[in-house]
């Protein structure tokens, strides 16, 4: 198969020190048609990669996650592989990550960083807030990956235009991998190397601002996919909040002091959290219904297509 049919699409924002070498690099392993959605550079990011003969777009937004929205967008081929610009990837790796895809084996294939990474690619907060990530996303999902964060992809045409994007920062993994979920696409993680930035280059990312921020979104989101796991948490701080309260009431209260205020916020807190528990499982039960309902159309809608073809 030719390679024209893949775009290699690399978001960049002030990447001088390392665009060139990552363009090169995957023109190596055959891959002419590059994609640089940057973000309005200050420096000579775009010259560079212009010179070095990729297509070179301005993102009309800020944040990687409008970058990488407005690139799906106008992408037409009908394979993808995203990497970041700042030479943190192996471009001898984008087989592994691709040919899943290639094959029609997976929709969207995700280059796992955590098995293999360079000295100093990973402060220990980044791998500490990924790994707590990572759980977070099995328990609110219930798809075990190692690697949700990660900046290697490749993906399919159908799974590209699957996606609805509304984040507009460094969420946008996340909100990627959690659109894969609920849109059933087939995900399949592969090893691939991480290597340390260059010294030259800075990161544009703030371990802990962002690390909230992604935490908060597959939090936010599991509300639509996984009802029990939101209102859960909620109840669960509820009733812990209840349960401590009434013990220091019930203390007092062998001391000979009665609370009476703190005795109805117990029982108010216990029973607000034990509400929230099925109120989560009554909308499970809405979303389980209406996950039926989807997949029934996206079978429909599918089976249309391929008799159009
Ligand atoms: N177009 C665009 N690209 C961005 C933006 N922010 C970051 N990028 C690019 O996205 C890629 C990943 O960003 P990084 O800053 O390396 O973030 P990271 O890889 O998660 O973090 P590090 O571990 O520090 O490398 C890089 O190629 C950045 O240049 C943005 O706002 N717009
Ligand atoms: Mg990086």
């Amino acid at each position: 198969m030719s390679n024209a049919n893949v775009c290699i699409l690399l978001p960049t924002l002030n990447e001088e020190a390392t665009i060139a070498q990552v363009i090169r690099d995957f023109r190596s392993e055959g891959f002419d048609n590059i994609l640089v959605i940057d973000g309005n550079s200050k420096d000579r990011t775009r010259e560079i990669a212009e010179a070095e003969g990729a297509r070179v777009v301005v993102q009309t937004g800020k944040g990687k996650g409008q970058a990488i929205k407005q690139a799906f967008e106008i992408i037409e081929e009908d394979y993808v592989v995203m990497a970041d610009g700042d030479g943190t990837n192996l471009a001898k790796d984008v087989h592994k990550v691709l040919d899943p895809v290639l094959e029609g084996k997976a929709d969207h294939v995700l280059g796992n960083r955590l098995v293999d990474y360079e000295k100093g690619a990973f402060t220990k907060l980044n791998l500490f807030g990924n790994k707590v990530i990572n759980k977070m996303f099995g328990m609110a999902y219930g798809v075990w990956l190692n690697d949700i964060l990660t900046g290697y992809r490749a993906f399919n045409k159908k799974a590209i235009k699957s996606f609805e994007l509304k984040k507009m920062g460094f969420e946008v993994e996340s909100e990627i991998t959690i659109e894969s979920v609920k849109k059933d696409l087939r995900m399949l993680e592969v090893p691939t190397t991480y290597l340390a930035r260059h010294s030259e280059g800075a990161t544009k990312l703030n371990p802990l601002k962002d690390g909230f921020r992604i935490g908060s979104t597959i939090y936010k989101m599991a509300k639509l996919h996984n009802p029990m796991f939101y209102f859960g948490i909620i109840g669960a701080v509820f009733i812990i909040a209840g349960f401590i309260i009434g013990s220091f009431v019930v203390i007092q209260w062998f001391q000979g002091v009665t609370r009476v205020p703190m005795s109805i916020l117990t029982t108010l807190l216990i029973v607000a959290g034990f509400q929230m528990f099925i109120f989560g499982m009554l909308s499970d039960l809405v979303v389980t219904l209406h996950r039926e309902n989807m997949r029934l159309l996206r079978k429909i809608y599918d089976g249309k297509r391929d008799d159009e073809q």
